[in-house]
């Protein structure tokens, strides 16, 4: 089903439920090369979600700041390729979102272990704010927040689970969101962890 959130951001609830196991063993071969760990923001804290990517670029961030880059900083090495099935479930959902020809060239991989969160931000570090933001949850619910163009508006909460994706895109692009922190629970196919993938046009 197709479900408008909010101006430019379209849920596409189970879009990939039928893919989660074959999504859960991309991951794991993308964190075989490029193992998930908890970065530094630029004031010195810990994520307490931990991080990987794929693709031709990938975000980091560290004490110097937020940005992508082609190499994997643990390991000095060009990040892992971004699987096939990755790249055509990104586009399938952009092109359902009414966006053709989405070629995602970054995937930020996410994964949140009960008591994680990530606070309210933007995503502003890519260079063509007309390409969406395809997000895709696997595993463990979690409660979604969005909120507007500045970080005093209350944000609306949302549950997404295993399987959604959404597309943000036009006025949804640049709203504040984040993830509250997430409950205990078990999944048969990421067990007490959630995944989120987010295929990215950095460049
Ligand atoms: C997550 N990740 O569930 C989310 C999904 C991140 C992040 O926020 O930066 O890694 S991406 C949701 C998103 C992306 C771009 C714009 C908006 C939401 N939005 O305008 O609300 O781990
Ligand atoms: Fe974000």
């Amino acid at each position: 089903s197709r479900e408008p959130i909010t101006e430019g951001a379209v849920l596409l609830r189970a879009f990939a439920a039928g893919e989660v196991r074959e999504l859960m063993q991309a991951i794991d071969a993308v964190i075989a090369q490029a193992p998930l760990r908890h970065m530094q923001t630029p004031g010195g804290f810990r994520m307490s979600v931990a991080m990987s990517n794929c693709g031709q670029y990938g975000w980091v961030t560290d004490r110097r700041g937020y940005r992508y880059q082609h190499e994997d900083p643990l390991s000095g090495h060009p990040w892992p390729g971004m699987p096939a099935a990755f790249t055509q479930l990104a586009a399938r959902a952009a092109q359902e979102a009414g966006f053709a020809n989405f070629t995602p060239d970054a995937c930020l991989v996410n994964r949140y272990e009960p008591g994680a969160r990530m606070s309210l931000h933007q995503d502003k570090n890519e260079l063509d704010m007309a390409q969406p933001i395809v997000s895709v949850s696997l595993g463990l619910p979690a409660t979604f927040m969005f909120g507007g163009m500045e970080r005093s508006e209350r944000p609306r909460r949302m549950r997404l689970e295993s399987g959604d994706v959404v597309v943000w895109g036009g006025p949804a692009r640049l709203l504040f969101h984040g993830v509250d922190i997430l409950a205990e629970g078990e999944h048969p196919l990421t067990g007490r962890c959630r995944y989120n993938l987010t295929f990215r046009c950095a460049r």
